[in-house]
């Protein structure tokens, strides 16, 4: 899947074990993609590698059949094995030669960025198909991390105007509106959507906010 798909998404979801007990996960998948929802990520921190392997491959193919990109947290070799879209890591996580090693060089690899200067890092190596940027507000899914703000994002578009950015971290549909006048392209939504009552109508109004690329 080539990387323009991704410059040209808005509304990235996870699907998170920490939200998501493992027999909602397809339903939730769904949900989302009725939504309208651009990218899929499935996000199982502290699960079992069996688990992960048994849950991605029953998310892939109905990512698949909706022509939605689908991303693994973290396991490159569970990605691999998978044959998902994407995978995504961390700063903490293995190297770029690492991941590619793995992974090879057609699958899109994602990385997280805390500041403009990873954001920067992660720039220069042109196997990075994507950045996540944030925490921008204080978020209780990544609790450890102490949130960046908005100032930061304008420079990271101008900087970078041929990689994908996507916001993350504490944004709810309610923020959106601020963001994009900050200067977001793209956003991530983990505990908006998961927690919302109807997770469609939630995506497709959350996308709707966004501005197309
Ligand atoms: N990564 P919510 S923030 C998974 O900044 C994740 O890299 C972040 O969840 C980063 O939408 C985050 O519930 C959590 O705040 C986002």
């Amino acid at each position: 899947m080539p990387r323009s798909t991704l410059f040209h998404a808005r509304l990235y979801g996870i699907v998170d074990l920490g939200y998501v007990a493992p027999t909602s996960l397809v339903r939730v998948t769904a949900e989302m993609i009725e939504g309208g929802i651009d990218v899929i990520q499935l996000r199982a921190k502290g699960h079992s590698a069996d688990d992960i392997q048994k849950w991605g491959a029953a998310l892939l193919p109905i990512c698949r059949e909706a022509e939605v990109p689908f991303f693994l947290n973290d396991h490159a070799d569970l990605a691999a094995s998978l044959g998902t879209d994407g995978v995504h890591v961390g700063q903490d996580d293995a190297s770029m030669d690492e991941v590619r090693n793995i992974v090879g060089p057609e699958m899109l690899v994602g990385r997280s960025t805390h500041s403009l200067a990873q954001a920067t890092a992660a720039a220069a190596d042109p196997r990075t198909d994507c950045i996540g940027f944030g925490p921008l507000f204080a978020t209780p899914t990544k609790p450890d991390y102490a949130p960046i703000g908005t100032a930061a994002i304008r420079e990271v578009h101008r900087s970078f105007p041929d990689l994908p950015v996507f916001c993350i971290g504490g944004i709810k549909k309610e923020s959106l509106a601020e963001l994009v006048a900050a200067g977001a392209k793209r956003a991530v939504i983990v505990s908006g959507i998961l927690q919302a009552p109807d997770i469609a109508a939630y995506v497709r109004s959350a996308r709707s906010l966004l501005p197309a690329s």
